[in-house]
């Protein structure tokens, strides 16, 4: 072992480092010469077997190959990063010509819609949003709302049963008590809200929504209502729909009445949509039973109101014509990007 064979290996270093053409076959390299098992750290070993007196220059020397292949490493180390880096670089250029991927807006589910429209109409006429449980009481989905105990609409056919006294809110009635109960007359309120029945082909869904209207004033008549409703239908259909009410029953309201309006489709003319009646139905209505009004301790001598109700699932199906109203509960975007503004 002496001097020469250090520089050998040195060259023979240097050598694999100029060969080295990727990071991983340099670190091999470096392994191989300067690593802990490495051919310099051999050498060193060998060092122990030589005259004392040739020990110190042998060291000098052993470090300075070791500093040489360490600058010769670090160089090429950085060369071939930077080759790597513009290899890769290169690869992943950027053709700004091609087609963009087509980037799709979130918008508002169409039942929303219905709703947003509904409640922006109704505020304009002074009515404010209430809200309710949709796991109701017996007692505000049917008893205060005077439906006795024997009413087809308790039946289980139509109603879900959570248990003996409270169901899954059937409409949206329920609403009027618990505001009546809660604030003073006169007032006006307005409850959207999702509501459920043992229902389903393709106009009725066992999850719809309904929203509600409630008028509890003085020397209230029909022709309020009729005017509340009208105006609300010709917000929402942005156009000009009769309303024609027709007689009807519900027993919170006396007297009560379905309400139509002229199709908005066809303009009363009759069409696919309105059946070839020229009108369509969209809810129920009526002025609040005095005995509702006394359930909830106002003095029905002072005191009348109205109220109506309609589906908003029925009224989407009507302003965009959509023939089954199971497609608002699939989630398929192609039918919602549809309604996106
Ligand atoms: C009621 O629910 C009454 N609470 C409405 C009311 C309120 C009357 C205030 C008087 C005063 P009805 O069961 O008719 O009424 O339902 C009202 C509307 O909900 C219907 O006209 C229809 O548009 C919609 N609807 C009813 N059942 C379904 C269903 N299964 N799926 C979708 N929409 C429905």
């Amino acid at each position: 072992m002496d001097h020469s064979t250090l520089d050998q290996l040195l060259n023979e270093g240097l050598e694999a480092i100029t060969q080295s053409e990727s990071l991983k076959s340099l670190y091999d390299v470096k392994v191989k010469i300067i690593g802990k098992n490495g051919l310099l750290s051999e050498a060193m070993k060998a060092m122990g077997k030589l005259p004392k007196e040739e020990k110190p220059a042998f060291g000098k020397k052993a470090n300075e190959v070791k500093q040489a292949f360490e600058k010769a490493y670090e160089e090429r180390e950085e060369a071939l990063r930077q080759k790597e880096l513009h290899e890769r670089l290169s690869e992943e250029e950027i053709d700004v010509t091609l087609p963009g991927k087509t980037q799709f807006m979130g918008g508002r589910h169409p039942v929303g819609l219905v709703i947003q429209e509904s409640v922006a109409a109704l505020n304009r006429l002074g009515f404010s949003v209430q809200t309710g449980p949709q796991i109701e009481e017996d007692w505000y989905n049917f008893e205060a709302l005077n439906i006795p105990p024997d009413h087809p609409s308790r039946d289980m056919q139509d109603t879900f049963y959570v248990d003996d006294t409270h169901v899954l809110r059937t409409h949206t009635s329920p609403i009027q008590i618990r505001s009546m109960l809660k604030s003073k007359p006169p007032l006006r309120i307005m409850a959207p809200g999702s509501v459920f029945r043992c229902d389903s082909d393709v106009t009725h869904s066992p999850n719809f929504h309904q929203i509600e209207g409630l008028l509890v004033d003085r020397k209230v008549s029909m022709a309020h209502l009729k005017a509340t409703i009208s105006f609300v239908l010709k917000e929402l259909f942005r156009s000009k729909v009769e309303v024609r009410f027709r007689p009807s029953f519900f027993p919170f309201t006396e007297p009560s009445a379905e309400f139509d309006c002229s199709c908005p489709m066809c303009s009363g003319k009759g069409c696919r949509v309105c059946k070839q009646t020229g009108w369509i139905e969209i809810g129920g209505c009526g002025l609040v039973n005095p005995k509702v009004l006394e359930a909830c301790e106002i003095d029905s001598k002072e005191w009348q109101g109205f109220a109506f109700g309609f589906g908003i699932e029925r009224m989407a199906m009507i302003k965009y014509g959509i023939g089954d109203i199971r497609l608002f509960n699939e989630n398929d975007l192609r039918f919602l990007r549809q309604f996106q503004k």
